[in-house]
């Protein structure tokens, strides 16, 4: 068993229900064990023109399956809800990223972990923070660190 920690993001089609329907996904997924979610949160959308606010929140849990079968009933929860890929970074109705899977690494194509742009974002390293305050990266880098350098851009705890 490994214990990953999952980001949730959408902001299409009412996000907060996104979410909740996606955490229930996951919890129902034979082979996962969903432990806890952060709170939600209101950002300010990252990315290419005028889109919606996003919703985002971090989820807990625990996997007897291997990172790639992860990210296979991920993207597969993505697609029952109506995920388009279209414009990288674009709006979505739902985003899963795997921002942590235990101590490991992971660089190939289709799998990075830890997530490459989670030191950018507040409103991953906030919520994960909840959890997991003193959290430390397989690369060494405490979350308390990452924090204090990451780009203070608007988020709101609803
Ligand atoms: N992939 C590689 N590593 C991972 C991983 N650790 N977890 C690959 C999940 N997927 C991973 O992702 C593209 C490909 O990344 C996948 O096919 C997978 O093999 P995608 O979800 O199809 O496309 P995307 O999300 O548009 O691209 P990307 O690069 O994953 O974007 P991000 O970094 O996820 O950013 N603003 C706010 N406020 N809140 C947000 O949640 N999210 C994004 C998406 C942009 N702006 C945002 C937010
Ligand atoms: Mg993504």
């Amino acid at each position: 068993m490994q214990r990953c920690y999952v980001g949730l993001g959408s902001n299409l089609s009412q996000p907060q229900r996104q979410l909740q329907d996606a955490l229930a996904a996951m919890g129902s997924t034979p082979g996962i064990r969903l432990l806890r979610c952060s709170s939600f949160y209101r950002s300010a959308p990252v990315g290419p023109g005028d889109q919606p606010d996003y919703i985002n929140a971090v989820a807990e849990l625990e996997t007897a399956l291997a990172p790639h079968e992860l990210l296979d009933r991920l993207q597969q929860i993505e697609s029952d809800q109506g995920r388009e890929r279209d414009v990288r970074w674009g709006a979505r109705t739902l985003d899963l990223d795997i921002l942590l899977f235990g101590q490991d690494t992971l660089d190939t194509p289709r799998l990075q972990v830890p997530h490459p742009r989670m030191g950018e974002r507040n409103f991953v390293l906030l919520p994960l923070a909840e959890l997991a305050p003193a959290l430390v990266l397989p690369t060494g880098e405490s979350l308390a660190a990452l924090l204090r350098q990451c780009p203070s851009n608007r988020l709101e705890k609803l």
